[in-house]
């Protein structure tokens, strides 16, 4: 095995403007930065803000040198960044000069997905996004505008379209991510996990990883938290059927099987209850249908779950001990990205009951109870009561869905039912790469009067729009107040650093004309967003312009620990930690998880995984010349018996084709003995297919391409993407 030195590993984790700068041949901005030191930072403008390269919203300060955009940097007083950006950050840049931008509305004047526009201004694209949605209102009703959004930005939009009576909204981080490990949580402790996590894994003396690959996810605060463990020497177990970085740090490696991370969870469970190696204390004071859960589970030894797993009966003893040993500060990590076989929020629930085992929840190196910062929200209207129903989830078929099932809006625009759905709102997500099976959603499509997508640049999905409307980018705009719940309350804004370059506009002013537009002007009370921000922050003994200089203010310090004297108190039915749950069983599930074998892969096909590189975010940072430089294209990572049985060199080019005949586009093999012989693996992200995208078009392959099968989680609707298998065609 290749092993990643704990050096390198920590290098990445602090990866700096100047490690960037190193490998940089397309910015100029960046490789001043050596020059401009020496001449002592004259006329340096700073701005504190908060990034937008992915959802974590680290505070950033930006740095103006005489006007021009020169660099971002960690905010030190942020309880996310520390002071430290990711890779993605700091090369956040990039977005603002992406010569693939966005520059003006356009409106499609050829057939969908024909990608034939013409530029508009703002008031004709307004005007007729409107028109159309007056008379979707009029025939449909309002209810018959859906939208889907991913991030704060949507906030303005979503405040709109309440005000015109829609009521359908979804994004792809509840159904193709983080859902079932919510649901998985709620169902045992009564908690989702929420994001950023609510996991202590700075202070966890035992951290187990079920695939989370952190270092290669690059969430800022959980990378660095790990770090920091392991150099605290905190036993690290990792198990994934990829040696990922993480598994470079492993005290304990597991290469799993994939598709059977329940047999090796309910094997762990077993050691723990038959030795009684658990929290006593805590099952006995705070557990429900302890008795009935390691009645069922007595039967899952090491030995049962070896053929299922792969895993050796000695290694899954020896690190149930090791986790056992460190407990209550022991932290099974509930992953994020979950959404793998279709039975994810069991195995996100078998996780929960491992952590109740140790006593984890709620404890020192555990699960801490997050805080966040609070203020009073704007008094708007009150949004039209709706006449209908939301069409996601029809008489809860998926009865433990939390949020709104992006999949389940996609299914009703293709049937009609329980009611049409006419128009979609689409804000910052790329539903052609997000949601599996692409042509379901282009079906869906079809049904459409009406598309809107705003982007900063010409997104799959925005080739499919009837009207694309162009952002500022983050650096250029203001956003709502950021008060995400962690260890350390606090208030954080995104303000404008530098002018747009173009006719894009920010979210809150689209948001605003379109409400005007539509007749709901009076939903709009502040003529600009510092109205609105000031009034919050001063309703909060705050102000706009304090919190313009200062970038984050701190609130008070609370206790989030139980050993601190936070109560342990559990929102489930029982008002315990469920060990077995009667909900379930209600519903006609099972109460204690249950392995289940997957579908395996025919002969010649391999498991097709995919996961995350340290430089991009999803399908949003190929455009991005900073980030491109460092990585252009994906690898098909492959085993290197696989590799020798098809005659596959490193570097060569091959297609991939799924067990659907969907072939991907040209992609480079990785032959390596880090990944198992039946799975090959590939980030996510690449493989763009719209050609206005100069500079990502045609760059590696697309995972999303060849998800076409996936199974829905019958608890929440989440939908497991790891059930395709891929095959090589040789004639590249
Ligand atoms: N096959 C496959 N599917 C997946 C995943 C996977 O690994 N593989 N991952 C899943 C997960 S975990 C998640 S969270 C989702 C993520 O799904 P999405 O959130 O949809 O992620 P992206 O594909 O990056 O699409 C983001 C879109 O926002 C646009 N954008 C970027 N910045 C801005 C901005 O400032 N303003 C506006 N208006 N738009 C902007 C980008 O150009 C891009 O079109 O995908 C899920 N789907
Ligand atoms: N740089 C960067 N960081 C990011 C993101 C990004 O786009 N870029 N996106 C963020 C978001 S929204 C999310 S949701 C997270 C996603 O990141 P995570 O939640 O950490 O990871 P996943 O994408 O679920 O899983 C990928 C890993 O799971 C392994 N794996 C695949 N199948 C199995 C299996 O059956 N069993 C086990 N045990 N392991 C398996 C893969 O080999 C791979 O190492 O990353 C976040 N961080
Ligand atoms: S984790 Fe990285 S990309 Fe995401 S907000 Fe933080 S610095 Fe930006
Ligand atoms: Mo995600």
């Amino acid at each position: 095995m290749n092993s990643v030195s704990r050096r390198k590993f920590l290098k990445i984790s602090g990866f700096s403007v100047g490690a960037l700068a190193a490998t940089s041949a397309f910015s100029p901005m960046l490789k001043g930065v050596d020059k401009l030191n020496k001449e002592k930072l004259k006329g340096i403008k700073i701005i504190p803000t908060y990034c937008d390269i992915c959802f974590w919203k680290c505070g950033t300060l930006a740095y103006l040198k005489d006007g021009e955009l020169w660099k971002v940097e960690g905010n030190p007083k942020d309880p996310l960044s520390k002071g430290r950006l990711c890779p993605r950050g700091t090369g956040g840049i990039g977005a603002v000069t992406d010569p693939d931008r966005l520059r003006s509305p356009l409106i499609r004047t050829r057939q969908r997905g024909e990608e034939v526009w013409k530029e508009v201004t703002w008031n004709e694209a307004l005007n007729y996004i409107a028109e159309k949605m007056n008379k979707i209102k009029a025939q449909y009703g309002p209810e018959s505008v859906a939208s889907f959004s991913h991030g704060i930005g949507g906030n303005f939009l979503k405040h709109t379209l309440k005000a015109y009576g829609a009521i359908n909204f979804a994004a792809p981080s509840f159904a193709q991510c983080r859902g079932p490990r919510d649901v998985g949580f709620e169902l045992t402790f009564g908690e989702a996990i929420g994001s950023p996590e609510r996991t202590d894994i700075e202070n966890a003396k035992c951290l187990v990883l079920i695939g989370s690959h952190l270092g290669e996810n690059m969430h800022n605060t959980q990378v660095q938290e790990f770090a920091n463990a392991v150099a605290n020497d905190a036993s690290i177990i990792v198990v994934d059927p990829r040696f990922s970085v993480a598994a470079s740090k492993a005290k304990y490696y597991l290469p799993i099987k994939p598709g059977t991370d329940i047999a090796l969870l309910l094997a762990w469970m077993n050691v723990i209850v038959s030795e009684k190696l658990y929290d006593v204390e805590y099952v006995t004071k705070y557990g429900f249908g302890f008795e009935q859960f390691a009645a069922e589970i007595s039967q899952y030894t090491p030995e049962w779950a070896y053929p299922e797993t792969g895993i050796d009966p000695e290694l899954i003893r020896k690190s149930a001990k090791e986790m056992a040993m460190h407990k209550p500060s022991t932290l099974v990590h509930p992953g994020r990205h979950t959404t793998w076989y279709g039975d994810d929020a069991q195995r996100s629930r078998a996780i929960a009951l491992l952590n109740a085992l140790l006593g984890s929840w709620g404890r020192k190196g555990g699960f801490y109870f997050p805080v966040s910062y609070s203020l009073p929200g704007y008094p708007y209207p009150a949004y039209p009561a709706p006449s209908k129903e939301k069409l996601d989830n029809p008489g809860r078929k998926y009865p433990f869905a939390s949020e709104e099932i992006t999949t389940g809006i996609r299914e009703a625009t293709i049937s009609g039912n329980p009611y049409p759905i006419k128009g979609w709102f689409i804000y910052a997500t790329n539903l052609i790469q997000a949601l599996p099976n692409q042509d379901e959603t282009i079906k869906a499509i079809q049904n459409l009067d009406l598309m809107v997508v705003v982007d900063v640049i010409p997104s799959e999905i925005a080739g499919w729009a009837d009207v694309v409307l162009p952002e500022s980018v983050y650096l250029e705009r203001y956003d709502d107040l950021h008060m995400s719940a962690n260890k350390t309350p606090f208030v954080g804004i995104r303000q404008p650093v530098v002018d747009s370059p173009s006719d894009q506009k920010p979210n809150w002013w689209i948001a605003k004309k379109l409400a005007e537009k539509l007749g709901l002007a009076n939903y709009y009370p502040w003529s600009h967003i510092e109205e609105y921000l000031d009034y919050r922050l001063k309703a909060g003994g705050l102000s706009l312009a304090r919190l313009k200089q200062e970038g984050i203010i701190l609130g008070k310090d609370k206790p989030i620990y139980a050993e601190d004297g936070v109560p342990l108190e559990f929102n489930t039915p029982s008002g315990k930690i469920e060990f077995y749950s009667s909900q379930l069983q209600e519903a006609g599930f099972d109460p204690v998880p249950k392995f289940k074998r997957q579908e395996q892969a025919p002969s010649g096909y391999y498991r097709l995984l995919f996961g995350r590189a340290p430089v991009h975010s999803f399908s949003r940072t190929q455009s991005n010349r900073i980030l491109m430089d460092t990585m252009g294209e994906n690898e098909v990572w492959v085993n290197h018996d696989v590799a020798e049985k098809w005659g596959l060199k490193n570097a060569q080019s091959v297609r991939l084709k799924n067990q659907d005949g969907v072939i991907s586009n040209k992609i480079k093999v990785k032959v390596t003995e880090r990944i198992r012989t039946d799975c090959v693996y590939m980030v996510h992200g690449f493989g763009h297919n719209s050609k206005m995208l100069k500079g990502a078009f045609g760059k590696g392959a697309s995972d999303s391409g060849l998800v076409t099968k996936y199974v829905i989680d019958p608890l929440m609707g989440g939908t497991g993407m790891n059930v395709n298998f891929v095959t090589f065609e040789m004639e590249a």
